[in-house]
């Protein structure tokens, strides 16, 4: 599964963030379990279902009004402060918890009412805009360490055994969820000859490393407590940022669950549907204000932002009768599979099952009941029944 890090300062709201994303409701969560244990979780993906759009009658079953929830795994990081990567407040420890992750949110306290290091100073009282380097840095530096620690031998290596450089650095690298194409993309980017490399440019290609192994979506926390220049402020950066209230998506996913409202995480609005006291009723009103200026809470964007637009991912159904788009046992459109934009048929048919990608004969797209080689390109909303000689 997909893996998400959420990552950022002490108190900036990771756990509030992880915890709203990983309460789901029982309809929502078709998948097994939501918990894997206190910092793994599984949270979704909302995308469109194609039954909708197939106009199968009564749905698929497998969403909600045409709103599938796809999993993915959430990584609630421990805190880091600058210089973790020296081993500063357990850093390393906690920078190593973000070996599976594929992207990283960065959770950042945008009401500015926690210092550098999360201590409470009130709010306004510290500059967000401050914190939006510091993870960069740590993570780059974290990569530079793993480097750093064998570069000398790692060198000898590739000078005396004309060892590829790509092959010898993905290797050290293996552990901390580099792919060796993270490794050719930062080398293609540096202008010199490993072997040559002064310490400065073993910095500069970790940072290189970071950008393309661990990119970063930036997740403006507490909007419903920050002053609203500092939103602005975040949102001029260079970045995807994305004003979020981790809190709003808690009480919001309770009182869904209560039964009181109905809502689905993402959605712009909610229903009151129960019997609410005042108290109740004065924090919905609270967030549904919040709710009208900023579309949603922004934690389910977050995780579709950080899924769809930075890793370019694309969902595509599987189903084994193109005609009714089913697998063998009549479930409609059964399976939602997240796979890199650029996957072939033949990419889809070994994610179900291996063997299944060895006896690939060809594949139809079964919107257009058309017949398409190994090579076809998927397409994000797919629905695929793959062919095979057993
Ligand atoms: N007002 C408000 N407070 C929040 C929000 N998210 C987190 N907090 C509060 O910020 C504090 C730190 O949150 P926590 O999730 O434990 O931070 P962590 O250390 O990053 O895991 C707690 O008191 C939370 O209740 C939010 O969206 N709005
Ligand atoms: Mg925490």
């Amino acid at each position: 599964m997909l893996s998400i890090g959420l990552a950022g300062k002490p108190n900036a709201g990771k756990s509030t963030f992880f915890k709203a994303a990983t309460l789901a409701d029982v309809e929502i969560a078709n998948y097994p379990f939501t918990t894997i244990d206190a910092n793994h979780g599984v949270s979704y993906v909302r995308v469109k279902c194609p039954c909708v759009e197939l106009g199968i009658e009564g749905g698929c079953g497998r969403c909600i009004n045409g709103s599938r929830f796809v999993p993915v795994e959430l990584i609630d990081v421990a805190g880091l402060v600058p210089d973790a990567h020296l081993g500063r407040g357990l850093g390393n420890e906690f920078l190593d918890s973000l070996r599976l992750a594929e992207v990283v949110i960065h959770v950042l306290d945008a009401s500015g009412s926690t210092d550098a290091e999360g201590n409470p100073v009130g709010i306004g009282n510290y500059d967000p805009l401050k914190d939006v380097e510091f993870l960069k840095r740590e993570i780059s530096m974290w990569l530079f360490g793993i480097l750093e620690r064998n570069w000398t031998k790692l060198m000898r290596q590739y000078t005396s055994e004309k060892a590829k450089p790509e092959q010898i650095i993905y290797e050290q690298l293996g552990g901390a969820g580099v792919s060796d194409k993270d490794v050719r993309w930062a080398l293609s980017r540096m202008d010199s000859d490993p072997a040559t490399w002064s310490e400065d440019d073993l910095r500069r290609f970790a940072e290189l490393l970071r950008q393309s192994s661990k990119p970063m979506i930036i997740a403006a926390n507490k909007i419903d407590l920050a002053p609203r220049e500092n939103i602005r402020r975040l949102m001029e950066l260079d970045e995807i940022v994305v004003p979020v209230s981790g809190a709003a998506e808690i009480a919001l996913r309770m009182a869904d669950k209560a039964g009181v409202i109905r809502y689905l995480p993402g959605d712009p609005d909610f229903e009151i549907v129960g019997e609410l006291n005042r108290a109740q009723k004065a924090g919905l009103d609270k967030i549904r204000v919040l709710l009208k200026e900023y579309g949603s809470t922004g934690v389910q964007e977050c995780i579709n932002r950080a899924v769809f637009d930075l890793l370019d991912y694309i969902t595509v159904y599987p189903v084994e009768d193109e005609n009714k788009f089913t697998d063998r046992d009549g479930v409609v459109l059964p399976d939602a599979f997240l796979m890199k934009r650029g996957s072939t048929a033949r990419d889809l048919a070994y994610r179900v099952h291996t063997e299944l990608g060895e006896s690939f004969l060809f594949a139809i797209d079964a919107r257009r009941k058309l017949r398409v080689g190994e090579k076809y390109e998927l397409k994000d909303g797919d629905v695929i029944k793959i062919v095979a000689t057993k």
